[in-house]
């Protein structure tokens, strides 16, 4: 839920990067936190296991320029991938503005990128969101790795709604701020709105 603060002129946001396990939404953060000028953001926080795995939650506040003299705040979270953290999934889309969905490229991983759209999709719903009435951007990421699903057939079966898609690379950091640019703008066209 956005919050606009009168008194400091702020508006925060939330947006949550969704996605199947290990398709590179802890990667996009990380690659935004390494090309943002430090007065922008704040600390990057990464709950993870020793593998390196989501637990529970990345975050990382983000101004992101003003609107209407407000500055805007994004703070940015993942959630863990993994099938079976779906309780704290849950618990990070509360109070959402806006989604990323990072799908894996991969041939092997195209279930499991269906699957964690549904998921994200009742997800939402246990929160009083709907997904096709929310800010939402869709990134295939991994198009560097060889032989992986090709583009219009992703977007065949992943699309919901017509929602902006873009390639991504997010290890060398292709497509990260587009989609991350993309979400944040349709957000402020909703806050525009009110
Ligand atoms: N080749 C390639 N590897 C990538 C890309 N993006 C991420 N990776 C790698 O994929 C692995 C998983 O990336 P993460 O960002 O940790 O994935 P995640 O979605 O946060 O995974 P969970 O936290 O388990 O949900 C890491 O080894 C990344 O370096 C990419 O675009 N291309
Ligand atoms: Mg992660």
């Amino acid at each position: 839920m956005t919050f606009i603060n009168y008194a400091n002129k702020e508006i925060d946001c939330k947006i949550v990067y969704y996605g199947p396990g290990l398709g590179g939404k802890t990667t996009n953060l990380q690659y935004i936190y390494t090309k943002t000028a430090p007065e922008a953001r704040g600390k990057m926080i990464s709950l993870a296991t020793e593998a390196d795995r989501t637990l529970f939650f990345d975050f990382l506040p983000l101004d992101l320029g003003s609107v209407r003299g407000f500055t805007t705040r994004f703070h940015l979270y993942t959630v863990p991938g993994q099938v079976f953290y779906d309780a704290s999934r849950k618990l990070i889309l509360k109070g959402v503005d806006g989604v990323v969905f990072v799908a894996d490229s991969q041939l092997e991983r195209m279930e499991a990128n269906i699957e964690s759209i549904r998921n994200l999709e009742q997800n939402l719903i246990e929160n009083g969101f709907e997904l096709s009435q929310l800010p939402y951007a869709l990134q295939f990421n991994k198009r560097d790795v060889p032989g992986v699903t090709p583009v219009d057939e992703m977007y065949r079966v992943l699309n919901y709604k017509r929602e902006p898609t873009f390639e991504a690379v997010a290890t060398t950091g292709v497509g990260v701020f587009d989609t991350l640019k993309a979400v944040a703008k349709l957000i402020l066209v909703e806050l525009r709105k009110r």
